[in-house]
């Protein structure tokens, strides 16, 4: 292995030694956000709000709308911390609910000082999202923005719904926050934040060889050979690392999927221009005062491969290191170039990262389950950067984020204050709080980022280069950006067991089967590093398999891929399930699973059987599915000789209606067309692969907007 070589950075605690208190107090108020099914951003409907009500357990009232569409409730009394936590979990375990958190007085009142925040550097952008009503009417909006802040702006460009607005040079932090504040009063502006700039969360030190404590050490590892007992990871998981790029190492071969550069600063990018379709780190190394008056230059960090290699280093292949997850998939989304990256950037990365569109970029066809974010800066969590986290959480996209090494309430730095993410702090080897790690009530659970002795850090994948890559490497290194990604793989291998969990349901796994903290440390004495220390045994073990969640009467309709003929498969047959996994290698399991009826008596009354046709060689060699008597006996008709019908029920489901609206007890399951002469259909629940479908250009078929083909019991 080769010694990587970092230069030694003075870390400016600009908000001191703030130790981690006595978080005694009550909680009064809770914040959420329904699930877009469940209501639309800020609306209460009458149907959600009882279902609250009876989760809840005691009664909410409505307090306040966020102006990204949060709903702010008070208690009719005040809880304890510890009833409160058990009280937003039990929200966030159920499918209406996006996001649930308690209001801290005490972090409110931080987040709200943070608008005087002197650390952050001057800018010069600014997020605006218009408000329902108004439209891009610029000739009209920019002068009369121009009066209001007191200085002109153009529109630089667009992020979804979002537009990045552009000052004519930098102006100090606090003045670009009051010039957002300003901003809001006007009409036609829902919110308006200051793009600041975040870095990488390592710690730059002189490293030795470490080992690879973090995944085995009983006192401070996270348990990792008990959770492969249960699961090594699934191909079909894909995990967005949005950071500083990839470089070429053995280590990753196989793993990678081809991702996006979203630095739009050809200077910050070091690759000769703006954004690109090519991920790869060129390095970020800086001179001395490059990245502000008396910061020391480094040479290049490569946190994108380090971060990508604890999550999915291979394992089990004699070399090097090994991996949290040992098939997923890594999708590399670059943000970070020299002296960091910036808000926009990031709200663009993560959009792209789970498949939505973003101006300027292709589809991606490969949408991420899992986002990686081992970066931040002091700041509030930025509405627009809340909102694109909201669209991942709605597609069921679990986010992990460094909770930012200033050793500062973590209520105070972005995005790891953003609703609905699992902030992660970073411990010891020891099992305690590592000393430069944030805290607070926000951060839910910590990882291992290492501390102190250089036995004691991290160990990863690198390179040799100083400057451009060169040959790949190994180094160690510590921060919260080290503790995230060990979250992110537990995360990835949770969903390769259970690809129906949703992502409050993965932190409450996770929370809830952490280990304890050291006894003798600061996080035993009181909830500021989370619920406790990441246990990847103790989390698979408490992840029930997506089949044994079969509602009563009802069977795992299983599906399979097979990547010669680029065509699904899915059956609900036991029988027919045991012999693919036995005997056709070919056919490979994608841990996709949807619910049906095969006993049409424990079905529902209006419950309809789904017919099977099979086109054998030297034919078409795919079968083909339809919940609709009209299709089934088309095909028949139209094509005999071609298509055979093979089952008249595969199983039963329900229909939805003209709208593509699925009855109560049921969920849309989404059929795509492959637009070929193979004539092969995928069905589906999940919103991620119905996004990967339509960014591969399957054709939607089925009822409404959304084209639901049909519905099936959850
Ligand atoms: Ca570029
Ligand atoms: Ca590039
Ligand atoms: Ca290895």
């Amino acid at each position: 292995m080769v010694q990587k070589i970092f230069r030694r950075l003075v870390v400016v605690l600009v908000f001191g030694a703030i130790a981690p208190g006595a978080y005694a107090e009550t909680v009064s108020r809770i914040r959420l956000m329904l699930h877009p099914y469940a209501g639309a951003p800020g609306q209460l409907p009458m149907v959600a709000n009882a279902r609250l009500q009876t989760l809840a357990g005691l009664p909410l009232t409505l307090a306040r709308t966020t102006r990204t569409g949060g709903l702010e409730f008070t208690l009719a009394q005040p809880l304890d911390a510890d009833a409160a936590a058990a009280l937003v979990q039990r929200l966030r375990n159920d499918r209406s609910v996006l996001w649930a958190e308690t209001i801290s007085t005490d972090s409110v009142a931080k987040s709200q000082a943070l608008p005087a925040n002197a650390n952050a550097g001057p800018g010069q952008k600014l997020m605006v999202r218009l408000a329902a009503a108004a439209s891009p009417n610029w000739s009209a909006l920019l002068p009369r923005w121009n009066s209001l802040i007191g200085t002109a702006i153009t529109v630089d460009h667009q992020i979804g719904d979002v537009w990045v607005l552009k000052l004519g040079a930098p102006v100090p932090d606090a003045e670009l926050a009051n010039m957002a504040s300003q901003l809001e009063t006007d009409a036609a502006v829902q919110y308006a934040d200051p793009v600041r700039r975040v870095r990488a969360q390592r710690v730059p030190n002189d490293p030795d060889f470490g080992r690879q404590w973090a995944l085995t050490d009983p006192v401070g590892g996270i348990n990792a050979p008990a959770a492969w007992d249960l699961q090594i990871g699934s191909a079909g998981v894909t995990i967005a690392v949005i950071d500083t790029g990839i470089t070429q190492h053995p280590e990753l071969a196989g793993r990678v999927l081809p991702g996006y550069d979203f630095i739009s600063d050809p200077s910050e990018a070091n690759d000769g221009g703006g954004r690109d379709s090519d991920p790869s780190d060129p390095g970020d190394n800086t001179g001395d005062n490059e990245c502000g008056p008396g910061v020391p230059g480094e040479p290049s960090s490569w946190h994108g491969t380090f971060v990508s290699g604890l999550i999915a280093a291979n394992t089990d292949n004699g070399v090097g290191i090994a991996g949290v997850n040992w098939n997923a998939k890594i999708l590399p989304v670059r943000v970070l170039g020299r002296c960091g990256g910036t808000f926009d950037d990031i709200v663009a990365g993560i959009l792209w990262a789970v498949g939505a569109p973003v101006a300027g970029a292709p589809p991606n066809p490969n949408p991420a389950r899992v986002i990686n974010l081992s970066l931040g800066g002091q700041s509030s969590c930025p509405q627009a950067m809340q909102d694109a986290i909201n669209v991942a959480l709605a597609q069921g996209v679990v986010v992990a984020i460094a909770a930012g090494n200033d050793s500062i309430d973590v209520s105070m730095f972005a995005p790891a204050n953003c609703a609905g993410v699992i902030t992660v702090g970073a411990s010891t080897r020891q099992g305690d709080r590592a000393g430069y790690s944030n805290f607070g009530i926000r951060v839910d659970v910590s990882a291992p980022g290492g501390d102190g002795n250089e036995i004691d850090w991290i160990l990863s994948l690198s390179n040799e280069g100083t400057s451009g890559p060169s040959g790949p490497s190994y180094a160690i290194g510590i921060g919260t950006s080290f503790a995230a990604p060990h979250v992110a793989g537990v995360a990835s291998l949770m969903l390769a067991r259970n690809a129906n969990l949703t992502p409050g349901q993965v932190l409450g796994i996770i929370s809830e089967t952490a280990r304890s903290f050291n006894a003798a440390g600061s996080c035993a004495r009181g909830p500021a590093c989370g619920g406790g220390l990441l246990d990847a045994g103790f989390a698979l073990l408490g992840t029930v398999s997506s089949s044994s969640m079969a509602p009563p009467g009802t069977v795992p309709v299983i599906e399979y891929y097979r990547a010669e003929k680029d065509h699904y498969f899915m059956t609900a047959n036991p029988a027919e399930i045991a012999s693919v996994d036995t005997n056709l290698p070919a056919f490979q399991r994608t841990g996709e699973v949807f619910f049906a009826w095969v006993d049409p008596a424990l079905a529902p009354a209006n419950a309809v059987p789904v017919c099977r046709f099979f086109s054998p060689l030297p034919l078409i060699d795919s079968h083909f599915y339809s919940a609709s008597a009209s299709e089934c006996l088309f095909v028949q008709m139209h094509w005999p000789g071609i298509w055979g019908l093979e089952l008249t029920a595969a199983f039963y489901v329900i229909l939805p209606d003209a709208a593509g609206n699925c009855q109560a007890g049921t969920q849309p399951v989404y059929r795509f067309f492959d637009n070929r002469n193979d004539a092969n259909h995928r069905y589906t629940v999940d919103l991620t692969v119905r996004r990967a479908m339509i960014n591969r250009n399957w054709v939607p078929e089925g009822n409404g907007p959304n084209a639901v083909s049909f519905c099936s019991p959850v």
